[in-house]
């Protein structure tokens, strides 16, 4: 029996590599649904090589470019935010995997998981954002929700076999980005070709920044709480350049587990799509007289106030992480058009945080207006 996959943002990075990952085993995958935002041409060439059941471009004006193209292929094109929602719930649909940029995963997320499908979960936001919302509906409807996200992954295989066993404590392991050890005055400068050039990771733009900036790790750590129902005092990041120690934990008798392997996405999709088996690939294989030295240092929060911030939302709780998010999405744009620079975008994030109003239980419409609101209210204070 094939697992039948949707990819949701199957043109980014994540959903290009999920793809590899699944023409690499025919005999266990198949593709049932891709969507793409905007882009056009590769959802085109991708639908055309896979075969999907259907496709789905986000942007609604771009719909008859790709109808046209595929019109002499058996493939079903729909357009639209809605159709997205739609999609999900297909019937020949066994698994979501969610690869969107940002905000944009939480609502097709929340219909798939509503429909009980299984979750390959690459949109980590969506935890973020509606954390609370998202796992209790997982739960109700028995869904699993497998991480993609190279550290929740490792995690995840830490604790295979010990469901029995609490957990004392994770560590989430940092690469640091590009920035690790710079000073406060060194970052005021930096631009964002700076900004860009990850040292481990190959990866879309957006994250790419919330790597450099941190945000990225504070997000992993709200994610962490609501994938494993860790309290935050349990979960630590600590810094490690060479990003081969994937993450850890830590049981209660002092015992810790790690995940090891070389910075490379493919491993950690496979592990979400293929769970609970591991697939036989011929990828490289780490060597120990490559890296003979590991290294490990703490964050610095001080410069880098986005992972305080991160922490200080998730103790807040309510919409405060959703304020982080959308506040932070509209920053991280501001960056990469060179309107704001690299500091300034934590300097916005705090202020926006105390400039939207706290909801201490949002529903999923308080979260959609927050999400708004926080938006207008950060956009605001980059034009002051
Ligand atoms: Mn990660």
């Amino acid at each position: 029996m094939k697992k039948r996959i949707a990819i949701l943002g199957s043109t980014g990075s994540i959903g290009t590599q999920s793809l590899e990952v699944i023409l690499h085993n025919p005999d266990k995958f198949e593709v049932e649904v891709l969507t793409a935002n905007n882009n056009v041409n590769l959802l085109i060439e991708q639908a055309k090589k896979v075969q999907p059941n259907a496709v789905v471009i986000a942007n609604k004006q771009k719909y008859k470019q790709v109808a046209d193209a595929l019109s002499n292929e058996p493939v079903k094109v729909y357009a639209g935010a809605d159709a997205i929602n739609q999609v999900v719930q297909m019937e020949s649909v066994d698994l979501v995997l969610t690869a969107m940029v940002g905000y944009s995963g939480l609502i097709p997320t929340y219909h798939a998981v509503k429909a009980g499908k299984n979750i390959a979960l690459a949109n980590k936001e969506t935890l973020v954002v509606a954390g609370e919302i998202i796992t209790k509906i997982a739960h109700e409807k028995k869904v699993e929700i497998l991480p993609v996200d190279s550290e929740h992954s490792a995690i995840f295989q830490c604790l295979a076999g010990e469901f029995i066993n609490p957990v004392e404590k994770i560590y989430i392991t940092c690469s640091g980005g590009p920035f690790r050890g710079k000073t406060e005055n060194e970052l005021r400068n930096v631009t964002v070709n700076d900004a860009l050039a990850h040292p481990n990771w190959e990866m879309g733009n957006k994250i790419t920044i919330d790597s450099a900036t941190l945000m990225n790790k504070g997000f992993e750590v709200i994610e962490a709480h609501w994938l494993f129902g860790l309290a935050p005092s349990k979960i630590d990041v600590i810094v490690h350049p060479e990003s081969i120690v994937h993450s850890l934990v830590q049981f209660e008798d002092g015992s810790m587990k790690a995940q090891l392997g070389l910075p490379d996405m493919k491993l950690p999709i496979q592990y979400a799509i293929g769970f609970p088996y591991r697939i036989k690939n011929n990828y490289q294989r780490f060597n120990f007289l490559d890296y003979p030295t590991l290294h490990f240092e703490p964050p610095n929060t001080k410069i880098f106030r986005n992972l305080a911030l991160a922490y200080e939302t998730l103790d807040f709780g309510g919409n405060k992480p959703c304020i982080l998010n959308a506040a932070n999405e509209v920053v991280v744009d501001a960056f990469l058009k060179k309107k704001i620079g690299f500091l300034q975008m934590s300097e916005t994030i705090e202020k926006a945080l105390n400039n939207v109003a706290f909801i201490e239980k949002p529903s999923l419409d308080d979260l959609i207006e927050t999400n708004a609101e926080a938006r207008r209210v950060t956009k605001l204070l980059i034009e002051d």
